[in-house]
């Protein structure tokens, strides 16, 4: 078949209708049996529009077999219904009916993990978004809102776990000697949110008292041998729940909360009603198992899903074009939970750098869209950094535009309005512009315009006045050509050149834009349009300043700034962010200007230097707390390869990685007492704890090593070299983390001070002593998968080894996203089998997870942005994947979109 003409069509926002019948109610019986599940499930339908007439009911299906279909108890004859390969017509149905549906299904050879299959020995679902019609024929949409009851039958000794939405209403063994265990979710809700959990598993129970005096059971289940490794997130949905309550009023609202983790998932996890499912990376955590960016994620991820109970259950979508509006509203909300818990400042700087890293390559990119798209071919394609991260800035903007207590009101005024309803991203907006008083016209072309705005900004200084230009302009993306302004907050304030921040009470500010105070040393400028300039003038020297303070819009900022001003406030900024994002820009052009071979080079690495020598002498007198020395540590860190490629048109990747070595080299070996000290101070800290602070020493104690090891490496010292050798050894055999195991041998790895026989061994160790671990044996793919000297051969190796297994989602992440997305040396190597290797890889699970396939594929899509010969090599790898005519529609999708326009 030509592959052009099994295009799949696409979905079109403007084609959006209602459904014709509502779905009151429906019943579901599961009798689950190996090989053979049968799904009866009986709905209470009736017209929405209050028509008696008759009308057609189409339910949607895939890969199911039919067994029966009745309406109002009368079983349908073959000319009363048809079916096709998504879906069941049932004709003529009276404006009010029961209809019930029996049907086949096959978990055990469901290896997409969509619908209901098998992790292991345990049965489990995952709906979102359009799951449910691999498990009987529905309205599968989240507009249709029903009340759901499962019953779940099975052999009792096999599945003594019977789990399902709700509260759980009756346990009971039929007249077969079978258990039928029930679950009635009061709730109306719509199919994407329906869970089911059948398995022998182990369960921690604790309970939490609502702000109204309602005691809520809290489960967390997993299977026998991982139960020990629960209690962290337990605590974190405790302190999310409280927190929901405090920050946004939010209460939940049935008797009983439930987790399950489970293996194999193709997400991070799943907030069905009441009874979320997870994957075991983002709720598994102890000393041993998690590294401390693993803890702060099953916070995250915990307190994320809980949230979703309000924001996305409780006020869902009304269609998939909406998905931002739960996405984004709800990333927004963890992330302000993960500030208060782990520190503002250093979760704004993690946040975004994973967004000019990845969110604005995919705006620059072919598979660029809204944060509200207007088409789509596949849905599970959507699941973007866009939707996700971009939606939640958009959201923080509305924060800093309304201020805290106008956002409150907007919010509560949101779920006010909406509770029980599927709602749109623009009945979110008319709530806080209602709350709040405001216009916010313009700022809604956020939602409908892709691409991020670039923000250019001049500076003059007059006889005591500075004038900032500011201009905005949003680059063509795939179907929008043009682009309108945005609304975009920008805060700033000033410092003098003795670093001091200046009043601005005490200055005269004049604009054409809305410009308002908050507090005595920050203003919030508000450009709505082309252009504005930003008058400030009683100054008495030219003043520093302090631009887009924790980065107050989602923009690229084009601001050249003299290199005085820079240093300053590298060194001053009260701004942390701001301090951050300054130095990140002087790194990134110090790289650049090695990489491109710049006769400025060697002066801007000078002045990377001592600027290093400043923030290390900081370090040494910082104050034992999470705040400065997380900041220290993000400061420290130079940009990492992604972010840098994301800089720059047509990346030559192998001069970029070599100027980026050569730095940390030249950084470690002019530093190396001062390493050596921060080193020092922070390493072995006592016993383990997850807090900030010990998490912020860890982190000074992995950086200085990886620096020392540069640094011995590059000062060519035996003596030195076998110094920080032995530092690396204890480090890794007296660690009682993972943290620090893994920071050990991620620079065993790279550093040349190791040969390949010691990192084997090394390797071999680790593995020996963790293979019971699944999480750590996939770090230890995911590290082999980084390694700069891995090759082909290697990785085909390790899939080969009985660690790997290529159904299971988190395995295929480790060693494939991990060779393609953080290894920039070989999966960019200019004999092309680095793309080679990946787009087989994206073939073979094509059929296997199409889901799984069509993220693996994403990197690929980027050809454009890399210098030749990259771009030609990466270009072909898509033809060919593109070329077969057995793509799923996910996998189409992404590498059609990618080869577009070529
Ligand atoms: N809402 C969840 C989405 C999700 C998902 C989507 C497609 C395929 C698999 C999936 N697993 C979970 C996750 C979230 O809370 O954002
Ligand atoms: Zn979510």
């Amino acid at each position: 078949m030509d592959a052009q003409e099994a295009a799949p069509s696409a979905i079109l926002l403007k084609d959006y209708q209602p459904t014709t019948f509502a779905t009151e109610a429906v019943t579901l019986t599961f009798e689950l049996a190996d090989g053979e599940t049968r799904v009866t499930a009986v709905q209470q339908v009736q017209r929405r529009d209050g028509g008696e007439a008759p009308a057609d009911l189409v339910l949607d299906g895939v890969d199911l077999t039919l067994d029966r279909v009745s309406v109002n108890g009368q079983v349908l004859g073959p000319n009363e219904y048809q079916v096709d390969e998504t879906s069941l017509t049932l004709f003529a149905v009276p404006a009010t009916a029961e209809v019930e549906v029996v049907t086949w299904i096959h978990p055990e050879a469901n290896t997409a993990l969509e619908g209901l299959y098998k992790s292991g020995a345990m049965y489990c679902t995952q709906c979102e978004a359009e799951g449910f019609r691999k498990i009987t024929y529905y309205q599968d949409r989240p507009d249709v809102l029903a009340r759901f009851t499962t019953h779940i039958v099975a052999e009792a000794g096999r599945y003594p776990t019977m789990l399902a939405n709700g509260n759980c209403t009756a346990d009971r063994t039929l007249s077969d000697g079978r258990r039928q265990v029930t679950w009635e979710d009061p709730f109306p809700k719509p199919s994407y949110l329906f869970a089911l959990v059948a398995g022998d598993l182990a369960h921690i129970e604790d309970s939490f008292t609502t702000a109204s005096g309602r005691r809520v059971t809290l489960q967390i289940y997993s299977e026998p041998h991982n139960i020990g490794q629960c209690d962290f997130a337990m605590g974190a949905l405790k302190r999310s729940m409280r927190w929901d309550e405090e920050a946004y009023g939010r209460e939940y609202d049935l008797d009983i909360f439930m987790i399950v983790a489970v293996d194999d998932f193709n997400m991070g996890a799943m907030e069905n009603k009441g009874l979320n499912i997870f994957n075991t990376a983002v709720v598994l955590a102890t000393p041993d198992t998690a590294t401390d960016a693993s803890y702060q994620r099953v916070e995250g991820v915990v307190a994320h899903e809980y949230f979703h109970n309000w924001s996305g259950n409780r006020v869902t979508c009304r269609d998939w074009f909406q998905l931002s509006l739960k996405e984004g509203f709800t990333v927004f909300r963890d992330a302000q939970y993960s500030s208060e818990i782990f520190g503002a400042t250093d979760k704004r700087i993690e946040d975004v750098s994973f967004l000019r890293s990845v969110q604005f390559a995919e705006d620059a990119g072919p598979l660029a869209h809204p944060i509200r798209p207007d088409r789509y071919i596949e849905i599970s394609n959507f699941y973007t950094v866009t939707i996700y991260e971009k939606g939640a800035e958009v959201v923080g903007m509305l924060h800093t535009l309304l201020g805290r207590e106008q956002f409150r009101a907007g919010s509560d005024l949101y779920f006010e309005r909406h509770d029980g309803e599927a709602a749109t991203t623009d009945d979110f907006v008319a709530a806080m512009a209602n709350a709040s008083g405001r216009d916010l016209s313009v700022f809604r072309r956020w939602y409908a315009q892709a691409g991020t705005p670039v923000l250019s900004v001049r500076e003059a200084y007059h006889d005591g006045e500075l004038t900032l230009t500011l201009a905005q302009t949003t680059p063509a993306t795939p179907g929008q050509p043009e682009k309108e302004p945005v609304l975009i907050p920008v805060r700033m304030g000033l410092l003098g050149s003795d670093g001091r921040p200046l009043s601005l009470g005490a200055l005269s500010i004049r604009s054409d834009t809305a410009v308002t105070h908050q507090g005595e040393q920050s203003l919030l400028l508000e450009l709505d349009s082309e252009a504005t300039e930003l008058k400030i003038g009683g100054l008495s020297e030219p003043p520093a300043v302090s631009f887009l303070r924790g980065f107050s819009a989602p923009v690229r900022v084009d601001y050249p700034r003299p290199a005085a001003a820079q240093a300053l406030l590298v060194r001053h900024d009260p701004d942390g962010f701001a301090r951050w994002d300054v130095l990140q820009d002087l790194l990134v052009n110090a790289i650049f200007a090695a990489a491109d071979g710049l006769a400025t080079a060697a002066e801007q690495r000078a002045a990377v230097e001592t600027l290093f020598a400043a923030l290390l002498d900081e370090a040494a007198t910082a104050p034992l707390a999470a705040e400065p020395l997380s900041l220290l540590a993000n400061m420290l860190a130079l940009p990492t390869e992604n972010y840098l490629f994301e800089q720059r048109d047509e990346v030559a990747v192998m001069a970029v990685v070599d100027a980026r070595e050569a730095l940390e080299s030249s950084l470690g070996e002019v530093h190396f007492e001062r390493w050596l000290t921060l080193y020092e101070a922070h390493n072995a800290l006592g016993v383990f704890e997850p807090t900030p602070i010990a998490m912020a020493r860890r982190r000074l104690a992995n950086l200085s090593l990886s620096y020392l090891a540069a640094g011995a490496a590059a000062l060519g010292d035996d003596g030195l070299g076998g110094r920080v050798r032995e530092v690396l050894f204890a480090h890794l055999e007296e660690a009682d983390n993972l943290t620090d195991r893994r920071g050990a041998l991620a620079v065993m790895l790279a550093s040349p001070l190791f040969d390949s026989a010691e990192r084997r061994r090394r390797l071999d160790a680790f593995y020996q002593a963790w293979q019971d671990e699944a999480l750590v044996v996939n770090l230890w793919l995911q590290l082999q998968a980084m390694a700069p000297q891995v090759s082909v051969a290697d990785l085909v190796a390790l899939e080969a080894h009985v660690a790997f297994d290529r159904l299971n989602p988190n395995k295929v992440r480790s060693l494939y996203s991990g060779f393609a997305h953080y290894n920039a040396r070989q999966f960019h190597r200019l004999d092309g089998e680095g793309y080679r290797f990946l787009a087989e890889r994206v073939i073979a699970l094509n059929g296997s997870n199409p889901q799984l396939a069509a993220r693996l594929a994403i990197p690929l899509s980027k050809w454009r942005s890399y210098a030749a010969p990259h771009r030609d090599l990466m270009r072909a790898e898509l033809a060919a994947i593109a070329a077969r005519d057995d793509l799923s529609k996910d996998v189409y999708e992404i590498v059609h979109k990618s080869l577009a326009d070529d």
